[in-house]
């Protein structure tokens, strides 16, 4: 039985657990990059090295749903629901992922945590976002930690780093 486990074992191909981790993407002024930000996902990888310093400016298509709710980037607030929840809805705000932005919100972090978060929403060309340190691009739908389980659809990003800061920045979303 030994025997045969080994050979067993040895005949597993290597390559057939090896994972391939994307390579990091660096962006030079006027270069793009394109991701998916799915709604379930608390953090969604754009694999985009952003720089301290740097200036980037985000387009985003699509919309996404909160159980039945549909929206776009810009996320959705206790006016869109019927009065009889308000309440709670309201109630519930300050514990969502980043409290000052809508539901559903389109959020951009550096890395997996919320040390330097900021609002992409819909706001568009116009506005820019200027690091404060180098880290990787993720992104997610503003939401209670323990809500995304009914959460569909995506969105697409475009992230494109410019020459020049625009006069209007992308909020940033302290906790
Ligand atoms: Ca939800």
């Amino acid at each position: 039985m030994k025997y045969f486990l080994f050979a067993v074992l040895v005949a597993v191909p290597v390559t057939a657990s090896a994972q391939t981790t994307p390579a990091v993407i660096h962006l030079e002024v006027g270069q793009s990059h394109t991701f998916r930000v799915a709604a379930k996902n608390k953090y969604n990888a754009s694999h985009v090295q952003l720089l301290a310093g740097a200036h980037y400016e985000f387009r985003v298509t699509g919309t996404w749903l909160d159980a039945k709710i549909r929206c776009h980037a810009s996320g959705w607030t206790a006016e869109d629901v019927r009065p009889v929840v308000r309440p709670l809805i309201r109630a519930a705000e300050k514990n969502r992922r980043c409290r000052c932005a809508n539901w559903f919100e389109l959020i951009g972090t550096l890395g997996c945590n919320a040390c330097h978060q900021f609002r992409i929403g819909c706001r568009g060309s116009g506005w820019t976002y200027t690091p404060p340190c180098d880290g990787i691009l993720y992104a997610y739908a503003n939401d209670l930690d323990s809500r995304y389980g009914n959460n569909s659809g995506c969105l697409t990003v475009t992230v494109t780093r410019v020459a020049e800061p625009s006069p209007r920045r992308l909020p940033s979303c302290g906790k």
